[in-house]
C-alpha cells in the first residue's frame, strides 16, 4: 500500500521526466494526481495503460496527498509548497525556493541521504526537502567520492549547460533556430535574447552586484550547505551551449591530502550513480550525448593538475543528463528515501 502521489507542473519538461523514471523505477504509488496550471488542467495524458485528467493546482489539491513533487517554477513553489506541507505532504521541490532555507534538507541522496533523516511519509507530517540545482547535483555527484577521501578546499566549475535547463520552450527554440540558421533565415528568439544555434553564451540567470551570475552562486552556496561545509572554496563560470538535454562540467579540485590519479580512477569507478569514461588513447571521454536519457552521471578526463605541486589537485570533466539525476531523478530518488 505504496502513497499517494501528486506532480505539480507535469506538462512542463522535468514533470514529463518525473512520470518517466516513476515508471522505470517502479516506485510504489497508491494513486496518481496531475497538476498543473489552468492553461493545462483539463487535458487528458496516458500513464502506465490509465488516462488522467490534469487538474488545476489549488490549494484543496494536497487534502490526501503523501508526496508532491514539484516542477512548476519558484513562485508556485513558494505559494503551494507550505500550504502542502501544513495539510501533512512531504514535497520534494524541484524549483530554488527553499533552497538555502534553513530546516530545509538540500539533498542527493548518493551524497547527504542523511540530512532528511526523520522524515517519513505516513508519519502525519509534513516536510519540504529541495532538489539542488541541475549543475551542482551533476558536479558532486563526481566531487563527493574525491572529497570523502581527500577534503577538498576549493574547486573551480566551469560549465557547458544544456537548453533543457530552461526548459521545454527553450529545446524548442534550440531546434527551431537551428533549422532557421540553416535555411538562412533570421532566427527567432523568445526565450533567450540572443542567438542560441551555432553560439554560446553566459548563463540568461542574472547577474548579480558582485558580477557573478544566479547560477554560479547556487553552485558556490549549494556545495557548502550539502556538504555542510562552509569553508569549502567554490568559484564557477556558467555557460549555456547549443546542446539539447544534458550539461557538461569541467571541475578543478585542490584538496587538502594528496590524491593521486589511479586511486581518484578507482574512487569514482566504484561509485554509485558514476560511470568513468577515461580512455586517453582513444580520446574517448564523457559527451552530453552519451549521458541524455541516462541516469549515470559520467567522468573522464582525470588527470593531476599540473600548475599545483604534488597530488594535490585533479582536473576532471563531468556529464550528466540535466533533466534525469539533475532533476526527476534526483527527486524520485529522494522520495524512494521517504518509504
Ligand atoms: C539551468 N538552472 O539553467 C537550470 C536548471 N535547473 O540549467
Amino acid at each position: 500500500d505504496g502513497p499517494s502521489v501528486a506532480i505539480v507542473g507535469v506538462t512542463g519538461a522535468v514533470g514529463q521526466e518525473f512520470l518517466s523514471v516513476l515508471s522505470d523505477r517502479d516506485f510504489p504509488y497508491r494513486s496518481l494526481k496531475l497538476l498543473a496550471s489552468k492553461r493545462s488542467a483539463g487535458k487528458t495524458l496516458t500513464y502506465e495503460n490509465r488516462n488522467y485528467t490534469v487538474e488545476e493546482l489549488s490549494e484543496n489539491s494536497f487534502d490526501d496527498v503523501d508526496i508532491a513533487l514539484f516542477s512548476a517554477g519558484g513562485s508556485i513553489s513558494k505559494k503551494f509548497g507550505p500550504i502542502a506541507a501544513e495539510k501533512g505532504t512531504i514535497v520534494v521541490d524541484n524549483s530554488s525556493a527553499f533552497r538555502m532555507d534553513e530546516g530545509v534538507p538540500l539533498v542527493i541522496p548518493e551524497v547527504n541521504p542523511e540530512a532528511m533523516e526523520g522524515i517519513k511519509v505516513k508519519s502525519g507530517k509534513g516536510a519540504l526537502i529541495a532538489n539542488p540545482n541541475c549543475s551542482t547535483i551533476i558536479c558532486l555527484m563526481a566531487a563527493t567520492p574525491l572529497h570523502r577521501r581527500a577534503n577538498v578546499m576549493r574547486m573551480v566549475v566551469s560549465t557547458y549547460q544544456a537548453a533543457s535547463g530552461a526548459g521545454a520552450a527553450a529545446m524548442e527554440e534550440l531546434e527551431l533556430q537551428t533549422r532557421e540558421v540553416l535555411e538562412g533565415k533570421e532566427p527567432t528568439c523568445n526565450i533567450f535574447k540572443q542567438q542560441y544555434a551555432f553560439n554560446l553564451f553566459s548563463h540568461n540567470a542574472p547577474v548579480l552586484p558582485n558580477g557573478y551570475n544566479e547560477e554560479e552562486m547556487k553552485l558556490v552556496k549549494e556545495t557548502r550547505k550539502i556538504w555542510n561545509n562552509m569553508n569549502v572554496k567554490v568559484t564557477a563560470t556558467c555557460i549555456r551551449v547549443p546542446v539539447m538535454r544534458a550539461h557538461a562540467e569541467s571541475v578543478n579540485l585542490q584538496f587538502e591530502s594528496p590524491l593521486d590519479e589511479d586511486t581518484a580512477r578507482e574512487i569514482l569507478r566504484n561509485a554509485p550513480g558514476v560511470v568513468v569514461i577515461d580512455d586517453r588513447a582513444a580520446n574517448s571521454f564523457p559527451t552530453p550525448l552519451q549521458v541524455s536519457n541516462k541516469d549515470d552521471v559520467a567522468v573522464g578526463r582525470i588527470r593531476q593538475d599540473v600548475s599545483q605541486d604534488g597530488n594535490y589537485g585533479l582536473d576532471i570533466f563531468v556529464c550528466g543528463d540535466q533533466i534525469r539525476k539533475g532533476a526527476a531523478l534526483n527527486a524520485v530518488q529522494i522520495a524512494e528515501l521517504l518509504l
